[in-house]
């Protein structure tokens, strides 16, 4: 009699990690079935997320969060915008997982499995500001190509991992090494293997920074498989493009890195700037790193209600890329005039800091409140759309919420 063929044990793990459960007689399934909740593919119940989320794009997934999802302090799976250039890997085998270093500014590779990774090494856990670039772009005009992000792609998670500086000492690194770029499991979206979705990285002082962490762990968990399941880069404070997940191979490089989606008009903007809808020349534009001032309003929701004579307690998170949050302002008059609001400082650097304030209101009528926030350079959020660019990059326009008061 001839066996019939069942599926890996390590795609089952998969599966089942995507699921959220157990897949009880998996080891019954015949090899390439896809299971039923696979197949339905309604990424709330695929990723667990809270009903309210937004998809933007379910080939690659590209999710967002709404305001008043981002109310918590850490960013919980349920809440996090999933942003995916390409297909999510579907055979995860952990067992087997291994990171490779190589590149011109090392004498020779080396691979590390998980368990080295975690044996090896000492374990870090920061909490860590991810925003991706292009978050804000839909208020561009003209308006730019992309996943049209409004304010939710953006998290602050606890990670936790080993240090890439400490992987990258242990090995040694040439003195030539100028950057590093990650390399990953995903699947270009044509399923050509010779083809990569993404292949970004940093500067080797940015790879080398304290909080630059080799996470496997998010909130205390596995980090789920949309958010780079077993192996993730987390360079907090610039584009998450550089946060690459499923991990597999950096490479230190002697160039600065020219993977794909480092050069042209990827994540990059015009080094000067230039006037809405003009064309860009190639070698007018540059790299972007640490991310500009921003802040969101999380409470309460655009729209509410606030009964005459009451004050409303608002809050929110703001946060400056590679530098902290001095100041936290809001205005109720259209930015005429501002007022202080309480701001705490960051639990550890790169992480958003939370802001509250009491407000009051005048009279009945319709209001906005206007958030602005002002990095420790002086350097404010500005209240409009700012600098056109080709790809809709580094929208950091005040965030504002509707009221009534009645
Ligand atoms: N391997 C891999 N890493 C990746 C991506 C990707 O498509 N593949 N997308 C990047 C981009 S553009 C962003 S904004 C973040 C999103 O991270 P999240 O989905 O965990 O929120 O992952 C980054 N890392
Ligand atoms: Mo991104």
């Amino acid at each position: 009699m001839k066996r019939r063929n069942f599926v890996k044990k390590a795609t089952l793990t998969t599966m089942a990690g995507i699921i959220g459960a157990d897949i009880v007689f998996g080891a019954n399934m015949p090899l390439n079935y896809n299971p039923m909740a696979l197949q339905d593919a309604d990424p709330f119940q695929l990723f667990g997320l809270d009903k309210e989320m937004v998809v933007l794009n379910d080939k690659p997934w590209n999710i967002e969060a709404k305001a008043h999802l981002l109310d918590e302090k850490i960013t919980s799976n349920k809440n996090m915008f999933i942003r995916n250039n390409g297909l999510i890997p579907e055979n995860i085998d952990v067992d087997n997982w291994v990171l490779t270093i190589d590149g011109e500014s090392v004498s020779e590779s080396k691979t590390y499995s998980l368990k080295d990774l975690k044996s090896k090494f000492k374990q870090y856990t920061y909490q860590l500001t991810v925003e991706c670039g292009g978050n804000g772009r839909s208020e561009f005009n003209p308006p730019a190509k992309g996943n049209q992000w409004t304010i939710g792609a953006v998290s602050c998670a606890n990670w936790t991992g080993v240090r890439l500086q400490d992987v990258l000492n242990d090995i040694g690194i040439k003195s030539d090494a100028v950057y590093i770029g990650y390399h990953a499991a995903d699947t270009h979206i044509s399923r050509d293997p010779n083809k990569e979705p993404i292949s970004r990285g940093v500067p080797i002082a940015k790879a080398m920074q304290e909080e630059t962490l080799l996470a496997f762990k998010m909130n205390g968990e596995d980090i789920p498989v949309s958010h780079g399941y077993p192996l993730r880069l987390v360079c907090g404070g610039w584009p998450a493009s550089t946060s690459g997940k499923w991990v597999n191979r950096i490479s230190i490089r002697n160039i600065v890195h020219d993977g794909t989606k480092m050069m042209g008009t990827a994540y990059r903007v015009p080094c000067n700037a230039v006037a809405p809808g003009d064309v860009v020349k190639d070698e007018d534009m540059c790299i972007i790193e640490s991310m500009p001032v921003k802040s969101l309003l999380t409470y309460p929701k655009s729209g509410a209600m606030i009964k005459d004579g009451n004050t409303l307690n608002i809050r929110g998170h703001a946060w400056a890329g590679e530098l902290a949050v001095e100041k936290m302002e809001y205005s109720i008059d259209f930015g005429a005039t501002w007022k202080v609001c309480t701001l705490d400082k960051p639990v550890n650097r790169l992480a958003w800091q939370h802001f509250s304030a009491s407000v009051s209101f005048p009279k009945k009528g319709y209001y906005e409140i206007w958030a602005k926030a002002t990095d420790a350079n002086g350097v404010g959020q500005p209240m409009l759309v700012p600098g056109w660019n080709p790809k809709g990059y580094l929208n950091n326009a005040c965030h504002r919420i509707a009221v009534k008061v009645n």
